[in-house]
Order: C-alpha cells, then sequence, then structure tokens
C-alpha cells in the first residue's frame, strides 16, 4: 500500500503535477507517514529520475521546471510537519543563493535552490540581481557553508568574482566554499576566479555542494 503511494508521489513529479504532488503530500501527513520516507522514497525518486532524464537528453526543460515545481509543493506541505515531528532533516550546510547583481534570470538559480533544498540544505535564496555586498553580509550574518551563485550573461558573470574578493577582502573566504554556475560559466572560468565548484544542471549542483564539504 505505502509502496504504492511512494510511487504516485515520485509520479507526481515526473508529471510536474503541483496539485497532485501537493495533494500526496498532505495525505502522507494525514495518513501519518514519515514525511522524511515520503521525500526520500516518493518525491526525490521522481526529481531524480528528471534529473536524469534531462541530462540524457530525454526530458526538457519544461519537465524539469515542472518537476522542480511539483517538488517545491510538495516540500512545502511537508517542511512544517517535519519541523513539528522534531524530525527536521540533519541540515548538510548553509547555502547562500542569488543570480548576481544586473542579472534578472531566475529559473536556473530557484531550481539549484529547490534541489539544494530537497537534499537537505538550508537554503537562503537571497533571489535575483543581488548586489556583491549583499551576498557577504548576509553569508557572515548567517554563517554560510556555501556561496552559490547564478549568471547567465556574459555581462554579469564578473560578479561571481567580485563576490569572491569580497569575501577575501572581509576575511571569510576561507570559511565558504563558492559555487558558481549558468550558462556562460565554464570550467576555465571556475579556476580563473577561484571558485571551489561548478555544475552545469541543477541536479549537478547537489554532488557539487557535497564534495566541497567533504560529505
Ligand atoms: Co535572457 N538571455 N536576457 N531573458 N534569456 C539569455 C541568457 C541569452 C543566452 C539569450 C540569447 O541571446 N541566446 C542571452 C545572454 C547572452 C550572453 O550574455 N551571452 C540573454 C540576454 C541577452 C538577455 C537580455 C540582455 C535581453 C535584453 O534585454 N536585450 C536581458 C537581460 C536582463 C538582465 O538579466 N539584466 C534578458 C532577459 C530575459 C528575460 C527576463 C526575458 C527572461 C528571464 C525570465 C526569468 O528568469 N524570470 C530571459 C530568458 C528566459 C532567457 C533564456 C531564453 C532562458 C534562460 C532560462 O531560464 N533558462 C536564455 C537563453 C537560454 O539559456 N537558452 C537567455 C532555463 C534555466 C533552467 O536554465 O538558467 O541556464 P539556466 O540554469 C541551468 C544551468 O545553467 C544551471 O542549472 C540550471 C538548470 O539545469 N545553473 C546552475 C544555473 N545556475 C546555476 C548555479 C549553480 C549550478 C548550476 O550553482 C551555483
Amino acid at each position: 500500500m505505502t509502496t504504492q503511494v511512494f510511487q504516485e508521489m515520485a509520479q507526481s513529479i515526473i508529471d510536474g503535477d503541483s496539485e497532485i504532488s501537493a495533494k500526496l503530500a498532505q495525505q502522507a501527513v494525514v495518513q501519518g507517514i514519515d514525511p522524511l520516507e515520503a521525500l526520500s522514497q516518493g518525491f526525490v525518486v521522481g526529481v531524480n529520475q528528471v534529473g536524469e532524464a534531462f541530462a540524457k537528453g530525454d526530458a526538457f526543460l519544461p519537465e524539469l521546471v515542472m518537476a522542480g515545481e511539483a517538488m517545491k509543493a510538495a516540500v512545502a506541505v511537508l517542511e512544517p510537519e517535519l519541523a513539528r515531528r522534531g524530525t527536521e532533516r540533519k541540515v548538510l550546510g548553509k547555502v547562500i543563493l542569488c543570480t548576481v547583481e544586473g542579472d534578472i534570470h531566475e529559473i536556473g538559480k530557484t531550481l539549484v535552490g529547490t534541489m539544494l533544498s530537497s537534499a537537505g540544505f538550508k537554503v537562503f535564496d537571497l533571489g535575483v540581481d543581488v548586489p556583491v555586498m549583499k551576498v557577504v553580509e548576509k553569508a557572515r550574518e548567517v554563517g554560510a557553508d556555501i556561496v552559490a551563485m547564478s549568471a547567465l550573461l556574459t555581462t554579469t558573470m564578473v560578479h561571481q568574482k567580485d563576490v569572491i574578493e569580497a569575501l577575501e577582502d572581509i576575511g571569510i573566504r576561507s570559511k565558504i566554499k563558492v559555487l558558481v554556475g549558468g550558462a556562460p560559466v565554464t570550467k576555465e572560468w571556475v579556476k580563473q576566479i577561484g571558485a571551489d565548484g561548478y555544475s552545469e544542471d541543477a541536479i549537478g549542483a547537489i554532488n557539487v555542494a557535497r564534495q566541497v564539504l567533504g560529505l
């Protein structure tokens, strides 16, 4: 019975159906299904499948976006229940997330946030067009483990470098790992600006975040 529910949860993410995913999450709460199990055995299985299909070219952007939205809808229902039960997932690390200054592209950044949250990171999403000093100050304020920055424009990616320099200037660079991403970001750019890692896609950001923290 429960196995079937988990399959339905995974399928709701594969179908990108936020209404069904939220409804199944709500049912899980009512039926007393462990919200952690609902996530790990149900919804996350679905989002991983969509991510793998996307990487192979068997699924496309709309599917990925809709899966991300459906995932967010389920997580929004389950998170209060996790907190209420005192079984809040162990936080893997605190992540400051943004799209850099001058850049308003938000879809990729938001997907990265959804993936990292669903994997157990506490994500502080500062939004888009975020000034360099705001990123750095927030990182210091919350004691961030990771600063993750998205940039979609060749004219704005330079602000990823500015943030790294600002982290150095205020003396907290050594305590924080920096991840970068976005269409124009390459391995060469990562080396050039001294970032700690990058991923080409949102799913990959989970592994990179784990790797840089040695998890
Ligand atoms: Co813009 N735009 N846009 N745009 N836009 C691009 C990026 C562009 C490549 C289109 C093109 O010319 N072919 C081009 C950039 C050229 C360049 O610099 N080389 C461009 C341009 C020029 C512009 C404007 C300047 C246009 C104008 O006004 N003349 C303007 C700039 C505005 C600004 O930011 N200041 C602009 C505006 C816009 C819209 C507002 C209309 C809209 C954004 C809407 C929104 O986000 N709410 C938009 C869109 C939609 C795009 C395209 C078509 C799609 C971007 C997108 O959402 N992709 C884009 C062309 C393209 O990419 N095909 C384009 C989907 C998203 C899931 O992918 O963001 O790449 P992406 O994220 C991926 C990965 O990159 C990665 O994971 C994600 C999921 O797999 N990833 C990370 C992203 N961040 C990551 C961070 C990580 C790890 C992985 O760790 C930290």
